[in-house]
């Protein structure tokens, strides 16, 4: 019907019009629960939904639509259906439509229904290479605003918006007058927010036309050009900038990788096994690493349960996933349960090159970075020299043949264990950290990430060296280029507070600096067995006999809150006021910490427990500043202080 409209308007005036094919955000949901009393439950699947839409997209294509317009989205999950159903349908048929993407944004959080921030949607869906990307229908165009403002700085496509006529009043009518809303969308024209506008529920054609009266006086937005990083979602956006120089993957959400979380998994304590999930968020994982593959569990069902929990908790579903596997089966069930981007771990051509296009394919499809490991049909790259030849090959398929962004490519070149009595391991983790820079400086826009704890296994239950073995490592890859790693991110030690002895034999194995260094190694480790680890520096306690500065310090650089009340008092006593203990040794301290960060010796997960230790220390000044407050006027910094 649209099309005749259109081919007989076009007869009278001359003037072409486009058919935008609308698809609607269905009646369902994907990735959230309608069962209050089942957060996992789902009324819908991904494959369910892909059937729906590749009905509805065949019958518009064959009814003459010019492009498809995803409309009124609420569940990101949906659309990404929705794309792989017009890709599958594109494929087909052999040619291709525009993709036109628009979102609604129902509530004042400022977030879809679905709970992600709109940059957070537009990294989800930026693999459909949209012609447009913006909003529709909703609260009026007022409500809008801000959110266009934040998609039309980051979305490097046009920006279509046609909001309703306002909020529906008590009879289901819409009050806002053509002029009215023509003024509010013009404003968006003036600012630089659109390319593209309309009106949606509520609007006439005496809307549209004030509207078209109103932004032709303006010039259309021009794109932004936004540079090349490899830009994730959860709820919320993740782009790893120049500015954080390692992203940390939690590994603990693994069922090879942790007793504790097996033996949750295994008897069916999911609430439990979430808590796994959200101490590592808490502790400052800015991802997670996801793995079900036990011989025991029905891994595809575990990860779909576990991944449908998981995204009704928003302080955990905020940050993107890694869902790791080394079953295809697994990992593509995952992806069919996560509306954000999230990262597949992992693919390789280990089977050789068709099956590995094939699953990179689906990666694109869903929408998804990737890691790809260091092998091939050969087997598991071990020197530097296969560590490069295979990544370099990998580029090359996945950027020439798939059309991946090389910036969602992640090159794991293998961290196998070192130190473990065998000759041939001694120079695995030189071969990784000289791999590393070689891809990173050849291979523009990729990103290199590893297994950490697999570096230590011959030392597993010796917690402190384990820890100072991930340190080292990590101190002289992160330096090669390596900016991502799958750690348990609430046990990293920092690099300069190892005990010297402990670094400096770590560093022989790692460098693979002198024949005789596991030797060396494993009789040092001796002294430290049997103490666990983080905890061994606190029991370690030769730090106490210091200054109570230097014992600030310690605290804060090691996240200890054992002993800060006690010192905090002791300089509280010693100082004339308590302000100075903060202006003192607390930020002395943190000096330390922002030094060491910045050096890549620290990172995030701990400056997350420094920052504990320092609210702890300054909880325990604030009664006396409190009390000070009546007689002197309180400088800002307390306040500021107070507040955080
Ligand atoms: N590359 C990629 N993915 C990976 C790995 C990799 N995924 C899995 C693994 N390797 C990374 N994850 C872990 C998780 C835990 C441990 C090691 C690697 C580990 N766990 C303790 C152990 O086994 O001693 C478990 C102790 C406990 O039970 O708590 O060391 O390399 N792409």
């Amino acid at each position: 019907m649209a099309r005749r409209a259109a081919e007989r308007a076009t007869l009278e005036d001359g003037k072409r019009r486009f058919i935008a094919g609308a698809l609607g955000p269905t009646t369902k949901t994907s990735s959230m629960s309608t069962d209050v009393n089942s957060p996992g439950h789902r009324s819908i699947t991904f494959d369910q939904l892909v059937e729906a839409y590749a009905e509805a997209i065949n019958g518009l294509i064959d009814g003459g639509s010019d492009m498809l317009l995803f409309e009124t989205i609420t569940d990101t999950l949906n659309t990404k259906a929705g794309i792989f159903a017009a890709e599958r349908i594109f494929a087909e048929r052999g040619s291709r439509l525009p993709i036109m993407i628009s979102g609604t944004i129902t509530d004042l959080s400022g977030r879809t229904l679905s709970g992600q921030t709109p940059t957070a949607f537009w990294h989800s869906l930026r693999h459909a290479n949209p012609v447009t990307f913006g909003l529709n229908c909703a609260l009026g165009a007022n409500a809008m605003r801000a959110h266009l403002a934040e998609l039309s700085e980051v979305a490097d496509t046009l920006i279509c918006a046609y909001p309703n006529a306002g909020l529906p009043n008590e009879f289901g009518g819409y009050d806002e007058s053509p002029e009215f809303m023509a003024e509010q969308i013009e404003g968006f024209a003036r600012d630089g927010f659109v390319n593209i506008v309309g009106g949606c529920c509520g609007s006439t054609p005496d809307h549209i036309a004030a509207i078209a009266t109103a932004v032709g006086k303006h010039k259309p937005r021009e794109i932004p050009e936004v540079p090349t990083l490899m830009r994730l979602a959860g709820l919320e956006p993740f782009t790893l900038t120049k500015d954080i120089p390692f992203v940390n993957i939690g590994e603990r959400t693994n069922v090879t990788g942790s007793a504790r979380f097996r033996k949750l998994i295994k008897n069916g304590d999911l609430n439990a096994a979430l808590d796994v999930a959200r101490d590592q968020v808490a502790n400052g994982a800015q991802i997670i690493d996801i793995n079900m593959d036990e011989g025991l569990i029905n891994s595809k069902q575990m990860m779909i349960d576990y991944l449908n929990l998981l995204a009704a908790e928003p302080d955990i579903a905020r940050v993107p996933l890694m869902i790791d596997s080394s079953k295809w089966e697994v990992i593509e069930a995952g992806l069919k349960c996560v509306q954000g981007k999230a990262l597949v771990n992992s693919i390789s051509m280990k089977e050789g090159e068709a099956q590995f296009l094939e699953q990179a394919r689906l990666v694109r499809a869903y929408g998804a970075a990737v890691v790809v490991m260091a092998f091939d049909e050969e087997g598991q790259a071990d020197t530097l020299e296969r560590k490069v030849r295979i990544c370099s090959r990998a580029y090359k398929l996945l950027t020439e043949e798939v059309g991946l962004p090389p910036e969602d490519i992640i090159f794991d070149p293998n961290v196998f264990a070192i130190a473990t009595g065998i000759e041939e391991h001694n120079g695995y983790g030189v071969a990784f950290i000289e791999a590393t820079k070689q891809i990173t400086e050849n291979l523009p826009h990729v990103h290199i990430s590893g297994g950490i704890s697999n570096l230590s296994f011959s030392f597993r239950g010796n917690e402190p060296v384990r820890e100072a073995m991930h340190a080292v490592f990590l101190y002289y890859a992160i330096q090669n280029g390596m900016d991502m790693g799958i750690v348990n991110a609430g046990q990293l030690a920092v690099y300069d507070t190892i005990d010297p002895e402990l670094r400096d034999a770590c560093e022989d194995v790692i460098l693979n600096r002198r024949a005789d260094g596991t030797d060396r190694l494993l009789e040092l480790a001796e002294r430290y067995r049997g103490t666990a680890g983080k905890d061994a520096a606190a029991k370690d306690l030769s730090w106490r006999e210091g200054t109570v500065e230097e014992r600030i310090s310690y605290s804060l650089v090691n996240g200890i809150t054992e002993y800060i009340d006690a010192d905090t008092e002791e300089a509280r006593q010693k100082a004339d006021r308590p302000l100075h203990v903060i202006e003192g040794p607390l930020m002395a301290g943190m000096g330390v910490v922002g030094d060491l960060f910045g050096s890549g010796k620290m990172f995030l997960p701990q400056v997350v427990k420094s920052a504990r230790v320092m609210k702890q220390a300054v909880a325990l000044l604030l009664p006396y500043m409190e009390a000070e407050k009546t007689l002197t006027v309180t400088p800002p910094v307390v306040e500021v202080l107070a507040r955080s």
